[in-house]
Order: C-alpha cells, then sequence, then structure tokens
C-alpha cells in the first residue's frame, strides 16, 4: 500500500502538488482547517488546476485536522507565519517516524515546526514554481520551475522522491539545502522589500541599482560571517540578472500587499537582521529597510510581523 500524502494547506502550492499527485493515481488527503472549510470544500467538489488555460477538478478527499487516520507523510502548504500552529493541530496524528515537507519560503518557520514536532523527520523545500489562486479551490499554474528538498539534519534522500517523478512534479534532492533557503532569503531581501517601497515592478529597481548593491554587499557579509559562505558567492551579479530575466513580473511581496494579504517579512527581512543580530554583523541598511517596510506596512494596515 503506497503512504497517502497528507496535505495542509488548500492554497497554491498545496493545490498545484494535491492535484499532481493525485492525477498520478496516488493517495492524497487534504487537511481542513475545520468541520466548515470542510463541508464548503465537500460542496465544490474537489480541487480544480488551471494548466495552460485548461480546468480540471479532482475529487481528493477532504478531512479535518482533529480527525482521521495517522499521518505519516504530510506536506506543510502553509505561509510561514502559520506553519508552526498548523503543525501544531495535527500533531497528535503524527506517526511515530513521520515525514514533514515544509514548503515554507524564508527562514525561521522550519526551526519552529521541527522544535514542535522533535521525532518527525522535517524536509525543507525550496520552490521557483509560481502559482496563484482565482477562486475557492481553484489554482492556476502560472509559472513551470523547480523544487529543490532537502533535510539539514539527515542527507540520505527518501525513497518517495519517486512519487514525485511519478506525478511530474520537477525536483532535486539538495544534500545542502540550507545554502538554497539562505540564497533565496537573500535574493528575496535584495529585491522584494524595495518593490514594494518603490511601488514598482522587479525591473524598476534597474533606477535603484546603488541601493541595491548596498544591500548585496550586507547580505554577503551576513552569508559569510554566519557560516553559509556558499550562498553568499556573486550575490549581486545574480540579483542583477533576476531583476533583469523578471522585469516585468511583481515580486510576490508586492503582491501580497496590492492584495492586502500578509507578507513574510519576519521569514525574510526580519530573520536576516535577528541573525545578524546574533552574529554581531552590522547590517544598518537591511535594518533600516526593515524599518520602512514596517511602517508602510502599518500605514497600509496590514500586519508587520
Ligand atoms: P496560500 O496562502 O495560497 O495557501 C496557504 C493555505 O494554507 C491557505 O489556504 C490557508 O488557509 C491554509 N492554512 C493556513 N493555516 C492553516 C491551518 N492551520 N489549517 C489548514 N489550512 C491552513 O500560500 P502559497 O502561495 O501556497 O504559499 C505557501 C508557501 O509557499 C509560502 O511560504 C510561499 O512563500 C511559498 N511559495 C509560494 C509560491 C507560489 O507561487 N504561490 C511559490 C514559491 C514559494
Ligand atoms: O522569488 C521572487 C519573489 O518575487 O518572491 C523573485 C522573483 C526572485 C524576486 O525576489
Amino acid at each position: 500500500m503506497p503512504t497517502t500524502w497528507h496535505v495542509l494547506g488548500a492554497g497554491s502550492l498545496g493545490t498545484l502538488w494535491a492535484t499532481r499527485l493525485a492525477r498520478a493515481g496516488l493517495p492524497v488527503r487534504l487537511v481542513l482547517r475545520n468541520e466548515d472549510r470542510l463541508q464548503a470544500y465537500r460542496a465544490a467538489g474537489g480541487l480544480t488546476l488551471v494548466e495552460q488555460g485548461q480546468a480540471q477538478c479532482y475529487p481528493v478527499p477532504g478531512e479535518t485536522a482533529d480527525q482521521g487516520e495517522p499521518i505519516k507523510r504530510l506536506l506543510l502548504a502553509c505561509k510561514a507565519y502559520d506553519a508552526e500552529a498548523a503543525v501544531s493541530s495535527v500533531a497528535h496524528r503524527l506517526d511515530a517516524g513521520a515525514e514533514l515537507i515544509l514548503l515554507q519560503n524564508g527562514l525561521g518557520s522550519q526551526d519552529a515546526v521541527a522544535n514542535r514536532v522533535p521525532l518527525a523527520r522535517c524536509i525543507s523545500a525550496s520552490s521557483t514554481e509560481g502559482a496563484f489562486r482565482d477562486g475557492d479551490w481553484r489554482v492556476v499554474f502560472a509559472g513551470h520551475g523547480y523544487t529543490w528538498l532537502g533535510d539539514p539534519a539527515h542527507p540520505v534522500a527518501p525513497f518517495w522522491l519517486d512519487d514525485l517523478e511519478a506525478a511530474g512534479i520537477p525536483h532535486e534532492w539538495s544534500a545542502d539545502i540550507l545554502i538554497r533557503l539562505w540564497r533565496k532569503l537573500a535574493l528575496n531581501c535584495a529585491i522584494n522589500p524595495l518593490t514594494v517601497l518603490h511601488r514598482c515592478k522587479n525591473g524598476g529597481l534597474q533606477d535603484h541599482r546603488c541601493e541595491v548593491a548596498t544591500l548585496c554587499a550586507e547580505l554577503t557579509d551576513l552569508l559569510e560571517h554566519c557560516g553559509q559562505p556558499a550562498a553568499a558567492e556573486d550575490l549581486q551579479p545574480e540579483v542583477e540578472r533576476v531583476i533583469q530575466a523578471t522585469a516585468a513580473n511583481y515580486s510576490s511581496m508586492y503582491q501580497d500587499v496590492s492584495h492586502g494579504r500578509r507578507t513574510e517579512i519576519s521569514y525574510l527581512l526580519g530573520h536576516a537582521c535577528k541573525v545578524a543580530q546574533r552574529h554581531q554583523v552590522p547590517v544598518p541598511h537591511l535594518q533600516q529597510l526593515r524599518q520602512r517596510l514596517i511602517v508602510h506596512l502599518d500605514n497600509l494596515g496590514l500586519p508587520s510581523d
């Protein structure tokens, strides 16, 4: 009997994974917050994935967090700020030796989850796939990409990567996932907050080269002093390359703010500033950027944590 994939978080990435796994004939169950959400989901009849303009509904069975069979494999597909509470809601159902796949962007939430469920194996993921919701229980597959998975505590790849292969989820096992997570965090810190503050697309940062370069210099220094020198290599040229390659796009943080959604600031810029303080690395421009962003979010009435 193949192991069931329990997917917690019926949002963009959770739906993108759940529908592809279900399409491959693998057992998937969607874990919902409460009975009301479960009833609403059942009324919708399943999760809909829109790919190249074609919508397809997959009747993935749903259940609430508090009841159901023991969970052996959990895909945690919520935002970083919800991760600890979400895993707590199913902690009583986790099997001894359960495996968790953490899809959260940024850093900080992975440790919070691992501390909450110390007996589980926590596998972190970093994804460049793109998806967004265009309705309740409906997700549009917007950008093909890759997902890197890795376990900082245990470098051996799990056998269930075969399921991802079968489901057509492009992935790679990464022996040092922390390098990838830190590199992505650095890119996001150098680009995303500035796009919010300057109210521009990524390409608009070409008019703010000095500001971007200053942030890259501090991020490079921080990565070198906090044990992540590989994540620091040639950071600035890569940031410039990403700005150019994604010039026509709005960053994910810009999109969150423009839709009135909470951002993951604490797990990006907030985490960078916290680690800098712990390692006594001066990062005045990153700190100032964080303060400016907090004021901006406060003014908009959005959470700034
Ligand atoms: P999302 O907001 O679309 O989905 C999160 C879902 O989790 C929501 O449906 C929410 O209701 C649910 N949730 C939260 N707490 C819950 C709980 N306790 N019980 C049940 N459900 C709960 O978020 P997303 O865009 O899928 O992002 C997930 C993570 O992936 C984020 O860290 C994001 O930065 C990262 N990411 C997203 C994309 C993308 O294209 N969407 C790409 C790369 C990385
Ligand atoms: O990952 C991104 C995001 O928007 O979150 C990019 C495009 C790299 C900008 O930081």
